[in-house]
Order: C-alpha cells, then sequence, then structure tokens
C-alpha cells in the first residue's frame, strides 16, 4: 500500500509543465500580450509569479530560494529594483552583494524561471524612503512622482541605466534572456489625485519614456486606472477578482497578491490564512463578477500572471522603510525569513499552482461562461470545444457549507472555498482542504525541537558609553528647530538638539514638553535621561511632557531625536518631515516659555557611529572599555563581544528579548534595527483566524502584547569558523549577557493531515487533456524530509478517526484506530512517504465513528 514518495515525479511534471524556448541559450523569444494572456512566441501563457527582492537575503540565499519558489510551481520571479542603493551618491553606481541585480536575474534564469523586473525607479516595499536615494530630494527645484523636470530626468536617466544594463548582458526575453516584463512607477493609481493635473501629466510621460527604452517586453503599470497604451494597468491587493484592465485589448494581471502583511514594530504579527489566500488566487482565475458588472465586463476577463509575496526576507542595515517598519520582513510568505518553506502555505500553494496549470489551455482558449448554482455560489467554466472543459466552482459565502450540482454531479463546497476541475468532473483541489504537509509553528526558530542556541552570558564583554550631546567639533548651531531628514540628510538614524535654559529666581518647578514630527525621543535634563516618547506606523508623531525641577543657573537640554525608516508610501511622502518640532517649559510661575526658536546647537550622529564602532577594524580599539561588571540597563550604550557560531549549514537568529531598542551589527554586517521594548497592543489578537470571510492586513495577527520581533535573522554567509564580532548600540537598557545565537539542529518535526474526503494529490492528474488519468484515486498522506540528507527517523503520532490537537500535539480522538506501527514500517528510514487514506478500519467502533468524516494525521521527525 504504501510507495515511496516520488519527488522525482513532482520535479518532472513541473519540467514537463515549464519547458519552453525560454531558457535555452540564446534562443530569443517574443513577448506580446492580448486581451487575454501575456503571449510568449506566439502562446498564451498562464504564468505564476512571486516576488523575491533580492538585497532582503543574500547572494548565497539566492539559488535555494529560487529552487523553492519553483518547486512550489512558480514561473516568474518578481522583483523591484531599488534606486537608492544602486546610486548612493548621484552618478556613483553599485551592483554588487545583495545588490548584484545581473547576478540575481541570472541565477533566476539558470533556475530556468522568468522575471518581471519592477524598475519603478520608485519602489515603495517597505523599502527606505520608497527607494529613492537621498541626494534627489536636495536637487533644487525637485518634486517627486509629477511633472517637475528635474525628477523626470533623474528618473529617465535611472530608467535608462537599469534597462541599458540588463540589454548589455542579454537579459530581455528577445535576447535569450529572462526578462518578460518590466514595470514603470508602481502604484501611482493610489495617490495620483494628490498631484493634481501634473500627476496625470507624469503617468504620461512615464509611460511614453519607458516605451522609449525600447525593452522589447511589456511594460505595466500597477494600481493605475488610466496606464496609457499599450503599458497594461494591473491590480494589486488582497483580492483581484473584481479587478478588469483599463482596455479590451489588455489581459487581466496581478502583479502584488498580499500572502501575509509587513510587520512594524509595536504591532502584532499579521498573518494570513492560507485557505484565504489559496481562496483569493482561485478565484482571480475563476473571475468571479458580482451580478451587475459580469455581463459588462464579460469581453474584458483574462488572466495571466497574478504574484504573491513569495519570500520576504530581512530589511538589514537601515533598509527599513517607515515609519517603524520592523527589521523582519518575513511577510508570512510562503519561504520565511530564513528561507525555510512555511507549511502549509508553501505546499498548498504548490497544489493550487499545479491545480491551476492543469487548466492552462482551457483557461487561455476562451472567456469564462458563468453559471449561477446557488446564492453566493457559481461555476466559471472554460470551454475549449463544446465537450472539453475546466471549471472552477466557487462558494464565496463566508459562513455556510454547500453542495451544488454542475453538470449532473454533485460536489461538496465549504464555504469561501473555490473548486477546481480541470476536466469538468473531478475535483483536484479544494482552496479550504488543505492536504499539504505542515510544520508545528511559524517559523523555523520557534519550532522548539529544532534550535540548537549559544549563550553569550559567559562571553567576554566591552563597552563604550555614549555622549549625552554635543560630542564633536562639527556642531553648529542655529535659531530654532530644524527639520530632521533635511539636517541629517539621513546619514544617520540620530540627531541631537542641544540648547540651555537659565532659570529664573525661585521658579524652578514645571512641565518640559516636547513635541516631535517622529520617530523617537529621548529627553535628557542637565544629562540625565527624563523620558522617552514615539509614535507608531501609522502615527509617528508624538509628544512627551515631564515634570521637571531646574538647577540653580544654567540648566542643558539634550534631545536625541530618532528615525525608524523613512516614509515610503502616500503623496508627497518624500517631503514629509520628521524631528523635534516643538519645546516648552510649561507650569512655571511666571508662565509658559515656550524655547523653539531659541538658539540649539545641532549634531548629526553618535560619537559611536563617528568613530565606527560597529566595524571590525575598532573590535581592538583602546575605546572599548572593558571591566568585571558589565553595565546593565544602561541607555545609549554600545557592546561588543565575540562569539563562535553554532555548527551547521543553516541561517543563525540572534534572539534580541532580553535588549531595549538598537541596531545589531556581526562582523561589521548590519543585522538591522531592533526593538524588542515595544510590545503590541494587548488584545486583538487571533492565533487561530478564521480563514473564512474578507481579510486585510489587520483580520489575523498574533502575539498581542508581546514584542513585535525578539529574533534576528543573521544570514549563514556573514559568519565563519571562529570569532565572530557581534556590537550592538542600545538606546533604552538592556542586559545583552542574555543574548542567545540560534540555529537549527538536525531535527524537524512535520505533520500531515487528510481526510477521507479530500481529493486525491493533485500531481495524481497529467495536465492539459480532458482524459485526465487518475494514477491514485484516494487521498493521501504524504510526508517529504524538507532537507533532502535528512530521513524521517521516528513517527510521533499516527491515528486515523477524529485527532484532535494541532502539528506537535496531536492526541487521539473518541473514534481512533492507532496507525502507529504501520506509518512507522513505510516511512522510518526514507526521506519521505505516502499512504493513501484508507477508509477502513477494523479497529475503528462503528458506534463512535459513524457519521463521521475521518482523518488520517501523522506526525514524524527528520533527523
Ligand atoms: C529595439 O531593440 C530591438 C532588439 O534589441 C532592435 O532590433 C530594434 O532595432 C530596437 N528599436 C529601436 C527603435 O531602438
Ligand atoms: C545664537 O547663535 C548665534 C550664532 O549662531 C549668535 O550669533 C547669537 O548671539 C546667539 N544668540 C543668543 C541669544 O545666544
Ligand atoms: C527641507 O528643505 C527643503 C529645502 O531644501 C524644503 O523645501 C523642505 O520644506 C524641507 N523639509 C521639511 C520637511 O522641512
Ligand atoms: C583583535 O585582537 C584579537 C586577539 O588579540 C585578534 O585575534 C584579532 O585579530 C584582533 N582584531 C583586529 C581587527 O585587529
Ligand atoms: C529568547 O530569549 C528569551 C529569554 O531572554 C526566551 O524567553 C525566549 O524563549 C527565547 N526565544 C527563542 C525563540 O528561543
Ligand atoms: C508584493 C510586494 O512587494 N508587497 C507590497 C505589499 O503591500 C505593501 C503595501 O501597499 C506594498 O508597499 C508592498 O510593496
Ligand atoms: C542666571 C540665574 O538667574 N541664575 C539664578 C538661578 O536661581 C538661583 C536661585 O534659585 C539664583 O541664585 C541664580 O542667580
Amino acid at each position: 500500500m504504501a510507495r515511496g514518495f516520488n519527488r522525482l515525479a513532482i520535479v518532472l511534471l513541473c519540467v514537463l509543465i515549464c519547458e519552453c524556448s525560454w531558457f535555452e541559450e540564446g534562443r530569443c523569444s517574443t513577448v506580446s500580450y492580448d486581451h487575454r494572456a501575456l503571449v510568449i512566441d506566439g502562446k498564451r501563457r498562464v504564468l505564476l509569479s512571486g516576488s523575491v527582492h533580492y538585497p532582503r537575503t543574500t547572494p548565497e540565499m539566492w539559488p535555494e530560494i529560487i529552487r523553492l519558489s519553483k518547486e512550489g510551481g512558480l514561473d516568474v520571479i518578481e522583483t523591484y529594483v531599488f534606486w537608492n542603493n544602486h546610486e548612493p551618491e548621484r552618478g556613483q553606481y553599485y551592483f554588487e552583494g545583495r545588490f548584484d541585480l545581473v547576478k540575481f536575474v541570472k541565477t533566476v534564469q539558470e533556475a530556468g524561471l522568468l522575471v518581471h523586473l519592477r524598475i519603478g525607479p520608485y519602489a515603495c516595499a517597505e523599502w527606505n524612503y520608497g527607494g529613492f536615494p537621498m541626494w534627489l530630494h536636495f536637487l533644487p527645484g525637485i518634486q517627486f512622482r509629477t511633472n517637475n523636470a528635474i525628477f523626470k530626468n533623474e528618473m529617465k536617466r535611472f530608467l535608462a541605466k537599469v534597462v541599458n544594463l540588463m540589454k548589455e548582458e542579454r537579459l530581455f526575453a528577445s535576447q535569450g534572456g529572462p526578462i518578460i516584463l518590466a514595470q514603470v512607477e508602481n502604484e501611482y493609481g493610489n495617490v495620483e489625485s494628490s498631484y493634481g493635473q501634473p500627476g496625470e501629466l507624469y503617468v504620461q510621460w512615464a509611460a511614453k519614456t519607458a516605451v522609449s527604452l525600447n525593452t522589447t517586453v511589456p511594460w505595466v503599470m500597477c494600481a493605475q486606472g488610466d496606464a496609457p497604451d499599450p503599458i497594461i494597468n494591473t491590480c494589486n491587493g488582497f483580492y483581484c477578482d473584481q479587478f478588469t484592465p483599463n482596455s479590451p485589448s489588455k489581459p487581466k494581471m496581478w502583479t502584488e497578491n498580499y500572502s501575509g502583511w509587513f510587520l512594524s514594530f509595536g504591532y502584532p504579527i499579521p498573518y494570513r490564512p492560507v485557505e484565504d489566500l489559496a481562496f483569493s488566487v482561485a478565484r482571480f482565475f475563476e473571475y468571479g463578477g458580482t451580478f451587475q458588472n459580469y455581463y459588462m465586463f464579460l469581453s474584458m476577463f483574462s488572466i495571466v500572471l497574478y504574484v504573491v509575496q513569495y519570500f520576504g526576507g530581512t530589511n538589514f542595515g537601515r533598509t527599513a522603510g517607515g515609519p517603524l517598519v520592523a527589521t523582519s520582513y518575513d511577510y508570512d510568505a510562503p519561504i520565511d525569513e530564513y528561507g525555510f518553506i512555511r507549511q502549509p502555505k508553501w505546499g498548498h500553494l504548490r497544489d493550487l499552482h499545479k491545480a491551476i496549470k492543469l487548466c492552462e489551455e482551457y483557461l487561455i482558449s476562451s472567456d469564462p461562461t458563468l453559471e449561477k448554482l446557488g446564492r453566493n455560489l457559481e461555476a466559471h467554466v472554460y470551454y475549449k470545444s463544446s465537450n472539453s472543459c475546466a471549471a472552477f466552482l466557487a462558494n464565496f459565502d463566508s459562513i455556510s457549507d454547500a453542495r451544488v450540482t454542475f453538470k449532473g454531479n454533485e460536489y461538496f463546497l465549504p464555504a469561501w472555498s473555490v473548486s477546481i476541475l480541470p476536466d469538468c468532473k473531478n475535483v483536484v483541489f479544494n482552496t479550504a482542504k488543505v492536504v499539504s504537509q505542515r510544520h508545528p509553528a511559524e517559523n523555523a526558530f520557534t519550532r522548539s525541537t529544532s534550535t540548537h542556541e549559544v549563550s553569550l552570558a559567559t562571553s567576554d564583554w566591552s563597552w563604550y558609553q555614549e555622549y549625552v550631546g554635543i560630542w564633536g567639533t562639527n556642531s553648529f548651531t542655529k535659531s530654532g528647530l530644524l527639520e530632521q531628514i533635511n539636517t541629517t540628510k539621513d546619514t544617520s538614524d540620530f540627531l541631537w538638539y542641544s540648547t540651555r535654559y537659565v532659570n529664573s529666581t525661585e521658579d524652578r518647578d514645571g512641565f518640559l514638553n516636547v513635541q516631535s514630527m517622529g520617530h523617537v525621543a529621548l529627553v535628557f535634563v542637565n544629562k540625565k535621561l527624563l523620558g522617552l516618547g514615539y509614535g507608531n506606523h501609522d502615527d509617528e508623531k508624538f509628544s512627551i511632557a515631564q515634570r521637571i525641577s531646574l538647577e540653580e543657573g544654567i540648566n542643558t537640554l539634550d534631545i536625541l531625536s530618532m528615525m525608524v525608516g523613512l516614509q515610503n508610501y502616500g503623496p508627497w511622502f518624500d517631503v514629509q518631515g520628521a524631528g523635534i518640532d516643538e519645546v516648552v517649559l510649561a507650569g512655571f510661575m511666571n508662565g509658559n516659555r515656550d524655547i523653539s526658536s531659541q538658539n540649539w546647537t545641532y549634531q548629526v550622529g553618535l560619537k559611536g557611529e563617528h568613530l565606527g564602532l560597529d566595524k571590525i577594524s575598532l573590535a581592538n580599539s583602546s575605546y572599548w572599555s572593558h571591566g568585571s561588571s558589565l553595565p546593565v540597563a544602561n541607555s545609549l550604550i554600545w557592546y561588543k563581544t565575540t562569539f563562535l557560531s553554532p555548527q551547521g549549514k543553516g541561517p543563525l537568529a540572534l534572539n534580541l528579548s532580553s535588549m531595549g531598542k538598537g541596531q545589531a551589527w556581526v562582523n561589521g554586517h548590519g543585522i538591522g534595527r531592533y526593538w524588542p521594548a515595544y510590545l503590541s497592543p494587548p488584545t486583538g489578537c487571533t492565533e487561530n483566524c478564521d480563514y473564512r470571510g474578507n481579510h486585510d492586513s489587520s483580520t489575523c495577527q498574533r502575539k498581542c502584547g508581546q514584542p513585535t520581533q525578539t529574533l534576528y535573522h543573521v544570514p549563514r554567509a556573514w559568519v565563519h569558523s571562529g570569532e565572530n564580532l557581534l556590537v550592538l548600540h542600545e538606546e533604552l537598557g538592556g542586559d545583552p549577557s542574555k543574548i542567545t545565537v540560534l540555529t537549527q539542529t538536525d531535527a524537524e518535526v512535520i505533520c500531515s493531515v487528510v481526510s477521507e474526503d479530500d481529493p486525491p494529490p493533485v500531481d495524481s492528474w497529467k495536465p492539459n487533456t480532458n482524459e485526465l488519468v487518475s494514477r491514485q484515486s484516494q487521498p493521501e498522506v504524504r510526508l517529504a524530509c524538507s532537507d533532502e540528507r535528512r530521513l524521517i527517523s521516528s513517527i510521533n503520532f499516527a491515528g486515523f478517526g477524529n485527532p484532535g490537537g494541532n502539528c506537535g500535539s496531536f492526541v487521539p480522538g473518541d473514534c481512533h484506530a492507532d496507525m502507529s506501527s504501520f506509518v512507522r514500517k513505510a516511512c522510518v528510514g526514507k526521506k519521505g512517504c505516502s499512504i493513501p487514506v484508507m477508509t477502513e478500519s477494523e479497529e475503528l467502533d462503528d458506534g463512535l465513528c459513524s457519521g463521521l468524516v475521518k482523518r488520517f494525521a501523522v506526525e514524524a521527525v527528520c533527523s
């Protein structure tokens, strides 16, 4: 009954589907589009695409992430291009390391996948300043993203730079390369009205300029209803099934799908149940229209391309956008921040992608025909000929399951689900029935059985206490409070605002009120910490009000204003200010005194930054002190130690939960900003969120009342055997001795839960034929170790009936047949195994089991 899980079969299937001329070297392809799809070499294609932003991981990890993307059923990798890092100074380009765009595109090509290059150059992407270089802001007379000659000139220059770089490397499809699509601007339609008529002219100009660059591949503008021909306007959002392009000659494309949502400091962790994600994708391909507009827009319906944030990654260093975007950009994506597959999301989407591909010939042949099947129930049928079709059956009711009759057969449709029938008869996939393998927890490092940690408690720590206030000769004095970004030019997160206040004779008690446009501030009076204030992602403004007692004579006031990522989104986001904008001494006997406009002395950055304490070259410098007792809970202090990296090849994570807020570096590489002291609100979370009903970024959240992020990714490529340098700059106060360095050990827990009425595995079907050959008619429990070097070593649970609990905590139900010894025989010692779900077992109690839809649950360990 049992047979080895045939990984080769999956790979072969993918190769059969994906095989096309574009990745044969030297073979040039033409890419165009019609109202139905992208057309490659004359053939309409259904393309599944996922975004992977190259600098959010390391070049060493690109091949594996792309391999997992391909194995997950993607055809296309989509990425933004990050102008600010590619041109840090005007005219000085950088395309190396994590920013080696050519190498990234070639890595995708080598894997046999295609590329959608979103050049922008505006990226948004929760990236610092939306991807615009800071110097752009200081070009006299410039206005971003509107009909401004200076901006347009720079934008055109950068677009041309990237297009020419790709041409020189022969990376466009017409040159035998993988790039089949390019994007100009990004989501401008969301903000266009704020720019008035110059905004409309800018859209026209951007389209014309893009076309003039002669990429030979189509251009898209996402979220841009007025995209001029021939630019394709595409949809971004949680659901795109209702979207229609602005011309009947353009295909329907979904360029941003939110597989989850990004994380901001002070917020709970957003996630999106895979059943809802799969539902939205299947709906997109199915095209459910509402009654009113369905017929009207029928001729425009078409599919081609949709994109999920397939891998989010990490906002290393100071690349995070803002305000207050967190360092982890995990996004609840199918591949997690550390490059591991996230189950069951990855597997369920892989199954969905396969099911869609089984329908490809039908999808590209015709527009769908709608058949109403009942209230909130409908079928969309794609006919190739009058008796050959593929169908999508949808139940978009968010509460009620339903039974429907379609072409004479009866089908069960769970609420908020779509079933895919590539032959109009057999259900190969239902979005709500997750038969894919599962993992016990949300990422590799929270699966307790598989982490290994190195404690830094006994490490040799050194420290450097940062100056409070003006520390250098490059400070300057101005009357009034300066805007921070204009002053620091984003060379540092920090700006000191210092002034003096001379007391009046006996009037010494009152309040100090500080107002800030964002993002965080520490206030020191007479060099002593008085207060802390901070905003959040949705409202970065804040104020600090503290009772103060002035000393006799001269009192010093030092305010350290800090940025946590420059704004990346919204109309005119580039001129939104930050920093301290009002300081008032209030409640004193002689009334309030606004000291905002008096003389202030400014210092950009911290002394430790200026010295370069984060650098390896200063590791042994005498700036670092060393003593018997490590100072803890100090604000504005630098810490340094070395650690031996845990063995293995996998990524590392720093557990910084004992720290407050700051930045970390390993061997001089910026790990990013950390802020475990910022807890999310105590309420509003649902650990097991209902997948049914419309979702948005805050529908499903976890970890309320807890730090937003405690684990920080350290890529394996950034450490070596021997001593690795760890430097932290702590702003609020923490205890570095409690830091641990985590990695995965060899053990991994995997699970599968399949019910007797689930469909058989989707790869039991032969693609693109209406004589679907079922090699396997029963549903199957399938297990496979993520790492091919590992084998299934033990079975923790194997039961058939109505097991309770979840992966990691299964318990027998009252209807229960213990399948452990059977599963052990079938699976232990193998890389993977599959076991058909039987419908009978002598062990089952007829009374307790009657009327139940029985489930088969297995939990195994790979090591
Ligand atoms: C555009 O590029 C193609 C292929 O590189 C080339 O054949 C064609 O002449 C170019 N057209 C223009 C207008 O530059
Ligand atoms: C303010 O600073 C300027 C120099 O920037 C100086 O000339 C002026 O005297 C100062 N004013 C006061 C009141 O200290
Ligand atoms: C920054 O300076 C520019 C002039 O260089 C000015 O137009 C702009 O308003 C300033 N930004 C803020 C937020 O104060
Ligand atoms: C610092 O000193 C240690 C021990 O003496 C040495 O191994 C290391 O190479 C030195 N690092 C630098 C950057 O000089
Ligand atoms: C991180 O460290 C804290 C203690 O500082 C501990 O409670 C927590 O479980 C650790 N997290 C992980 C994932 O190891
Ligand atoms: C697909 C992707 O790159 N992610 C986008 C998700 O949504 C946010 C918010 O609009 C965008 O800024 C991201 O770029
Ligand atoms: C400069 C000034 O006014 N200093 C005064 C501060 O307050 C004390 C008494 O509290 C006076 O003695 C100082 O002259």
